[in-house]
């Protein structure tokens, strides 16, 4: 997309002409935060959720967004109409900005923000339909009292080494454990369990990201009738469940079909599952802020 227009400071610039400095602490300590939000037939799919989420990252790591979230709230809209796009994906990142070098943020002085409105390749659909066999990546997800993965910070290379982890085992996701031996999520996407007819997921202390989309599939399993425990589990629970599935903004919901070679439920996806993806596809166009 060679005619792509960024959002830069303040500024609608083209995709060429959209550069930060080598001195922006984003760049130097990958000090800074981002979210990445879905757009659906024109509407941004939980704008105010996904903003509520970069705020609190920013208040965490003690960034000052230098802007309101109204003006943020319309940035994200405008971006996507100068894109002419209408179903796409929204980057949103907040950067610490230039400062010389060295680890302090008061090194810089004003905070950078950038919005990139593209479309996103999700899983190849033949995984919806049939499912995504996955791994255990041998990383293990930060704990929280070292970093806390609530952050949504522009710092993932915890995921991306478990992403490389399962690359190389030939497969498109892997699982992150805590240090316990419980799931945590995935690299990208929060994890659910079916189980006698029960949704489990991992408590946020755990760690796992309070992903957008996780909470949307929790109330509409609860509009559903289907109970959802946010409850600790281990890969035994994994292994022997029902069905299980990820979900994301990039993911949507997509069945996992296997774990370390043992195959979830009958190996395809489940019906709860599949009742999930097709109300998750009926709310994404009905829900939203028009841009
Ligand atoms: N866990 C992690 C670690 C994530 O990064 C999720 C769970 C799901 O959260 P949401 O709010 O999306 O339901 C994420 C989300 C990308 C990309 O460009 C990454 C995410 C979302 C969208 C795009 O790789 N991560």
């Amino acid at each position: 997309m060679s005619d792509q227009i960024i959002y830069l400071d303040g500024r609608y610039v083209t995709r060429a002409e959209a550069k930060i400095s080598v001195f922006d602490h984003a760049v130097l300590y990958g000090d800074g935060v981002f979210e990445g939000i879905r757009l659906y037939g024109g509407n941004v799919f939980r704008l105010e959720e996904h903003l509520e989420r970069l705020w609190d990252s920013a208040h965490a790591i003690m960034l000052d967004i230098p802007m309101s979230r109204q003006e943020m709230a319309e940035a994200v809209c405008e971006t996507c109409r100068r894109n002419e796009l209408k179903d796409g994906y929204v980057r949103l990142v907040v950067t610490r900005g230039e400062g010389d070098l060295g680890l302090s943020p008061n090194l810089c002085p004003k905070a950078g923000v950038f919005i990139i409105a593209a479309k996103i390749r999700l899983y190849p659909e033949e995984y919806y339909e049939n499912g995504l066999p996955i791994i255990t990546a041998p990383t293990r997800r930060l704990p929280p009292d070292a970093f806390s993965p609530r952050i949504k910070s522009l710092n993932y290379l915890n995921n991306i080494v478990a992403k490389i982890n399962a690359i190389n085992g030939k497969v498109l996701e892997a699982l992150m454990l805590n240090q316990d031996g419980f799931v945590v999520e995935a690299t990208g996407d929060n994890v659910f369990l079916v189980k006698k007819g029960e949704l489990i997921t991992p408590p946020t202390w755990l760690g796992p990201l309070k992903g957008v989309t996780r909470d949307a599939v929790m109330e509409l399993a609860a509009d559903e009738g289907i109970m959802v425990r946010e409850e600790p589990f281990t890969l035994y629970e994994v292994y022997t469940a029902d069905e299980a599935f990820l979900t994301g903004t990039a993911a949507e919901v997509i069945a996992v079909s296997s774990v370390d070679g043992r195959r979830i439920g009958d190996g395809k996806p489940g019906a709860i599952t599949r009742r999930l993806l097709t109300r998750f596809r009926e709310i994404v166009t009905e829900q939203g802020v028009r841009i």
